[in-house]
This record gives C-alpha cells, structure tokens and sequence, in this order.
C-alpha cells in the first residue's frame, strides 16, 4: 500500500502535473479529492492555512507546491529522473516560467467568455459565481490577463514550445524532464475545453508531444478519503529532521514563531514554529485538534517568511 497521498480535484492543471509526474515515475498514490473553492476545513487541518492545490501527504508530513513535490517525488523514486544530468538548471528555470507566465496567459484565454460558458455549462449560476468570487479573494485585488492580451502570448509561448519539441522528444532534448511537466498541465487545462483547443492545431508538434505526456499516464491509483487521511496524519510522526542544514537568510532562528505565505494568488498564511530551513525549503511544526502535530513543508522560491511579532 503506497505512503503517498495526493490531495486534488481532477480539473486542477498543477494537480495533472503531478498525476503525470506519478506516472512517468510508475508510482502508487492514494487519490483525496478536495473542493475547487474554499471552505477546505479538511485541508486547512493538515496545512494550517494554504488552501492551493495539490498537496501531497506523507504520514504528518504535507508538502505544499508542485515545485517541492517534484523534488520529493524525485527522492523517492530517482529514475526516470525530472532533472537529467547536465541540465539541472535549464529544466528548473524553464519549468517555473512555465508554472508563471505560461500558466496565467494559459488561464486568461481559458477563461475567456467561450471557454467559461463551456466549463460552467452544466453548473449553476450560483456555482460559477462562487467560483468566480473565489478565485477574485485568490488574486487580492490583482487582476487576470484581459483575454486578447492573453489569447497574443500564448500562442507566442505555443510556437516557442512547439519549436522545442520540432526536433526532439521532449522540451529540453531526448529525456523528459520537469520543464515538459510544467509546460504540459497548461495545455492540458486548454485542451479540455473543444470550443477553445483549436489553438492547439497551429503547431502540429505539440499535439505529439502531448500524446507522449499523456502516454505516462498517472500511475497506479487508490481512493483515499480525507477524513483517513487526517487520522493516517493523527496517528503518524513527521519524518526527522536531523542532518537539515540550516540556511539562515531572515534574521529568524529556528523554534520561532513564523508564518509563510505565498508570493501571489491563495494568501493564506500558515503559521507554526520554524523547524528547518534549507538551501530550498522551510519547516513549519504545527498542531492541529484532528490532525496532530504535523510538519508543513514549503519551498523558498513564491513564498514568504515572517517572524510572528509578540503581541
Ligand atoms: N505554485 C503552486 C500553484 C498551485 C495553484 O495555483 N493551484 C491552483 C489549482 S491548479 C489552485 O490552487 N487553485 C485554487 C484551489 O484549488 O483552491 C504550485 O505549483 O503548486
């Protein structure tokens, strides 16, 4: 029976990045689905706060952001790899601007006035104003991409990844790497929507390259529900810590009181006590009624450290 338990909900874009993640890696995963919109009180007690999705949970340890859990993804099952020898770097940088700019043109013509009537044809207005009002408290007063700004950029960024995989398998040359899972779950998002996956056909490459993302499949999966999963967390201790060199870059010790939070989009702060703080990540220990004392994990890069200040 696999640890690993991936909370989601099938529309999720970052979610497919992970699902296909699972199965490029061969992976046996439980499967949580979680809400679209808040209230989340399931995933506020094992986060504390973020409400973003996914979130992978491993016993009392809960991993936030698709970055991170690559990584632990990685660690676990270390071939086939996401970061070939040689272009570590390269695949990183092109697989967050992915996650970024990509993304957010990627949505912003997704969700034109086409493609929210085809997603919320068979809901009702009250569903998809909830919905919209959602992801409105999600942005804190920043705005989406006005749709024809998006619809330019994106099939600028379409041409530029279809001349990427003219000529090799995959985005970054002949093995697959994080860069084509994060370049993926976007296109993936645009294809589900006919009235709009025409965008797709300009660039015949890529509807072969999707077809070779989509061959990995999602792994093996097993329903899990979250009411398990929070006394799976309950009756489990947070993996140990020790040999985490400690990269102070705050001013802030480990055992104070801090809360993280992400850069953009979904501004829920966790709080907890600080218990690690790598070259790459933080380590929040906190408790929880139902949960028990969990350790959340964050990566450094989208998200911020504050010392709780006493009152
Ligand atoms: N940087 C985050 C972004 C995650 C993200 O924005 N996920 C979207 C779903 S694809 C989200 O959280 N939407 C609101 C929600 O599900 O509550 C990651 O890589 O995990």
């Amino acid at each position: 029976m696999s640890d690993l338990i991936l909370h989601h909900y099938p529309t999720s874009p970052f979610a497919e990045k992970i699902r296909t993640v699972l199965g490029y890696k061969k992976l046996a995963w439980k499967s949580v689905i979680i809400p679209r919109v808040m209230p989340k009180p399931d995933v506020v007690a094992l986060t504390g706060g973020y409400r973003r999705t996914p979130l992978l949970q491993i016993g009392a340890d809960v991993y936030c952001d698709t970055a991170l859990i690559c990584d632990v993804l990685e660690h676990r099952q270390r071939t086939p790899s996401l970061y070939p020898q040689g272009s570590t770097g390269a695949v990183r940088i092109v697989a967050q601007w992915a996650d970024s700019t990509l993304f957010w043109a990627a949505m912003g013509y997704s969700f034109n006035p086409t493609g929210a009537a085809y997603m919320f044809k068979d809901q009702s207005p009250e569903e998809a104003k909830a919905f919209a009002e959602d992801r409105a408290k999600m942005r804190g007063g920043g705005g989406r991409m006005y749709p024809g700004d998006a619809t330019s950029a994106y099939k600028s960024y379409l041409r530029r990844i279809a001349s990427m995989v003219d000529n090799q398998p995959f985005v970054m040359g002949q093995q697959a790497s994080v860069a084509d899972f994060s370049c993926y779950h976007a296109l993936w998002f645009t294809k589900r929507i006919p009235p709009l996956a025409g965008i797709l056909d300009a660039t015949p490459s890529l509807a072969a390259w999707m077809g070779r993302m989509a061959a990995f499949g999602h792994g093996s999966m097993e329903e899990f529900d979250s009411a398990a999963a929070i006394a799976l967390a309950a009756q489990s201790t947070p993996a140990s810590l020790e040999n985490n060199a400690f990269q102070d870059d705050h001013g802030i010790a480990l055992g104070s009181k801090v809360t993280i939070t992400a850069e953009s989009f979904g501004l829920e702060p966790t709080e907890g006590e600080l218990v690690a703080a790598t070259r790459t990540r933080y380590t929040l220990r906190r408790s929880d009624p139902r949960a028990g004392t969990v350790h959340v994990h964050f990566p450094r890069i989208g998200y911020q450290l504050r010392a709780v200040k006493a009152a």
